[in-house]
């Protein structure tokens, strides 16, 4: 099937999308690990879609409609790693995403089909294009911002030093090198202005589609979550203590818990306990060092 390149990305359409898939996949009856690959070729790059995920079952839908047919164009080898959060204490996003990295990385490992490429998704975010390649350039230090022109934003090309959220590519070594994203940010905002400093201090920079029709998404509307204590430090202070606590908050110190796998015809469900804030009597939150 041949890449289509701008997609029609409505409600309804997204919604048709699904219900295909499903037709589809719905009857595999799935072992433990599985990768959707095509079948007349063997892909060199394998590639882990994950996302962070609570409460939001209708965009999980939505991207399950469209992410399978526009990876199946690219001819991808992969799995979608969906990280849900148990509970329902004070989100961290964080902490799902490195979860996630970790229980991609070490199931494809012990099954020989390490994954090269390492996608963190937004599960609100359709791409609308499928020229948009979700392929890694391993051994480079060019990290992928995959989302760099959102409806959110009325499209305007994301540049230099912006936002690195909604949709971001590393492969393992790249990962590794940021320590993954802090695990200290609880609630809405943080963790995506803290992981371009990360990038930034590690050597690595970020590498964005120069066609802003190729790296259009849509973000399906929703309320945002509460905001996030750390987010009334200012910008710079988060990025000074971003740099500090790079080297000790993230893969090395996450302390989370597994509660439960699930592997789907369509995904993966791995539900984690990311654990609780600790807040201090003035109710300011003081960010536990484990
Ligand atoms: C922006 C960023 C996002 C993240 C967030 C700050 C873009 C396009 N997106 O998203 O990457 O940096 O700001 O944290 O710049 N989620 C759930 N359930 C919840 C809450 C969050 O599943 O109850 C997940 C879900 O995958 C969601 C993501 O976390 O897409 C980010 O949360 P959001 O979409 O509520 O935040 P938003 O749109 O402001
Ligand atoms: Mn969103």
């Amino acid at each position: 099937m041949p890449l289509v390149g701008a997609l029609k990305t409505d409600l309804e359409g997204l919604e048709v999308e699904y219900k295909a898939v499903q037709q589809e996949h719905g009857h595999i009856a799935v072992p433990s690990f599985y990768l959707f690959r095509p079948r007349y070729c063997k892909p060199e790059l394998k590639i882990a879609i994950i996302i962070p995920f609570r409460d939001r079952e209708e965009h999980l839908q939505y991207l399950l409609g469209r992410l399978h047919p526009f990876l199946k164009r690219q001819h991808a080898s992969f799995q979608i790693f969906v990280i849900e959060q148990s509970g329902n204490g004070t989100f961290n996003k964080g902490r799902l995403m490195n979860t996630g990295y970790y229980f991609a990385l070490n199931e494809s490992r012990k099954h020989n089909n390490s994954f090269d490429c390492y996608v963190f998704h937004d599960v609100d975010m359709m791409p609308e294009n499928d020229k948009n390649m979700y392929a890694c350039i391993p051994g480079s230090n060019l990290v992928d911002h995959l989302a760099c022109s959102v409806n959110k934003f009325n499209y305007h090309a994301l540049c230099c030093g912006m936002t690195v959220g909604g949709v971001l590519m590393f492969t393992p070594d790249q990962f590794d090198k940021t320590n993954g994203f802090s695990n200290r940010y609880w609630g809405w905002g943080g963790e995506d202005d803290d992981m371009n400093v990360r990038i930034r201090v590690n050597g690595l920079s970020i590498r964005r589609n120069s066609d802003h029709n190729i790296c259009r998404y849509t973000m399906i509307e929703h309320k945002r979550d509460s905001l996030n204590p750390y987010v009334e430090e200012t910008v710079n202070d988060r990025v000074k203590t971003a740099s500090d606590k790079a080297g000790v908050d993230g893969l090395t110190n996450l302390n989370t818990t597994i509660l439960s796998v699930q592997w789907t015809s369509l995904f993966v469900r791995v539900l984690v306990d990311v654990g609780t804030p600790h807040w201090s009597v003035a109710n300011v939150l003081v960010q536990p060092d484990t």
